[in-house]
């Protein structure tokens, strides 16, 4: 075997220098890269001068690999620092290139072509009236138990509300009971005393199903039932509740309320809600005139229902009362015709329902 020629220390410059200017050429990261390799992965030229050290006098080793050693340690500093700027370099040319313009208009599509149910909005825009006036929303089950749909609200079992003609009712269960679907949210504000102390302010929106499909009436439709209950709340706070209501919903200074004396099985006194109105061919006036149209029903707890949630009637008192939603999407925004809100017409829907982005707020306006 012929003696290798081993490296000077003129071959060490030559190659730093050279390593040196391949990494200041080097364009990209990809290159960059091949440098590397090429200079200090396992078959590059620095790890070749470090297998020749082998051969070398001891004396002359030392001095060598240490030489070996600081082009090694030079290299990786510069390719570091070239590694750097070559990612600043890419992240400012993408800066410099890659706009996104925050100006463009939406794009029509989902967002644009879809409406929010006009009963969803009347929805939104009486949840936001009352959680005005420092209410609670509360929800329930659509399946009820008898008990919880009719006895505890003080409906007898003879009463004509619980008729098979007027409620949905389940198969019996094995043990002689049986589910109905919720006739009136009601429910929802036993379930809310069962499970809290007064004072008590609540709204119960939500699907609410009799069995009754007419011009006027759908099997299922929407209500929003609203209880208060403290130690001494009175019809003077249920007036002033519901005018406050009325006057928020129409978007009107004045609204004319009428009391009814009424009966329901669930409150004592019970009375039915008319307000003023009047009509000229087509056109609703809310607030004028010589009509009145019933819109809602009210009253002051039973106590037998305050017993039954476990309340003391000699301490607490309150009122409760319910809307029907589809009816009043109805007169607001005058649609005439109850069954098509649920008719799945894309057509209707485009006409009579809201943007997406009309959320109905008191500060920003409830329709507007
Ligand atoms: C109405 C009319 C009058 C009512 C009563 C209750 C409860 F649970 F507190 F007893 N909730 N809702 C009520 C009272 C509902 O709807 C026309």
């Amino acid at each position: 075997m012929g003696k290798a020629v081993l490296p000077s220390t003129s071959d060490l410059t030559t190659l730093e220098t050279d390593i040196l200017q391949e990494i200041a050429e080097a364009h990209d990261l990809n290159a960059l890269e091949n440098t590397r390799v090429a200079a200090l992965g396992k078959k590059g030229r620095i790890s070749a001068l470090m297998k020749t050290l082998g051969q070398m006098a001891p004396e002359e080793r030392k001095a060598f690999g240490q030489s070996v050693n600081k082009i090694k340690l030079t290299v990786s500093e510069a390719l570091d620092m070239r590694k750097a700027d070559l990612a600043h370099a890419a992240m400012s040319e993408r800066l410099a290139t890659e706009r996104a313009d925050i100006t463009l208009p939406v794009r029509p599509g989902a967002l644009n072509d879809g409406r929010i149910h006009p009963v969803s909005q009347v929805m939104d825009e009486i949840t936001e009236i009352f959680a005005d006036m420092g209410f609670s929303i509360a929800e329930g089950p659509e399946i009820e138990t008898d008990d919880y749909n009719f006895t505890k609200l003080n409906i007898p079992k003879e009463h004509p509300a619980r008729q098979e003609h007027d409620t949905f009712y389940l198969a019996d269960r094995d043990d002689g009971t049986r589910l109905v679907l919720r006739t009136h949210t009601s429910p929802v504000q036993i379930r809310t005393m069962e499970a809290n102390d007064p004072p008590i302010r609540v709204i119960a929106p939500g699907r609410v199903y009799r069995c009754d499909s007419d011009q006027t009436h759908t099997p299922m439709f929407h209500q929003v039932e609203g209880l208060v209950i403290d130690e001494d709340t009175h019809m003077g706070h249920l007036k002033w509740v519901l005018e406050e209501f009325a006057k928020s919903f129409f978007e009107i200074d004045n609204v004319e309320m009428r009391f009814r004396a009424s009966h329901f099985p669930f409150t004592e006194p019970s009375m039915e809600v008319d307000i003023r109105y009047s009509k000229r061919g087509d056109e609703l006036r809310i607030g004028e005139g010589d009509d009145w149209m019933e819109i809602l029903g009210c009253g002051m707890v039973h106590p037998k229902v305050l017993e039954h949630v476990g309340y003391d009637p000699k301490k607490l008192q309150g009122f409760a009362f319910g809307v029907g939603i589809d009816r009043l999407a109805m007169l607001k925004y005058g649609m005439p015709d109850l069954r098509a809100f649920f008719a799945a017409d894309l057509r209707w829907l485009k006409h009579y329902g809201f943007r997406t982005f009309d959320v109905p707020t008191l500060a920003g306006g409830l329709s507007s």
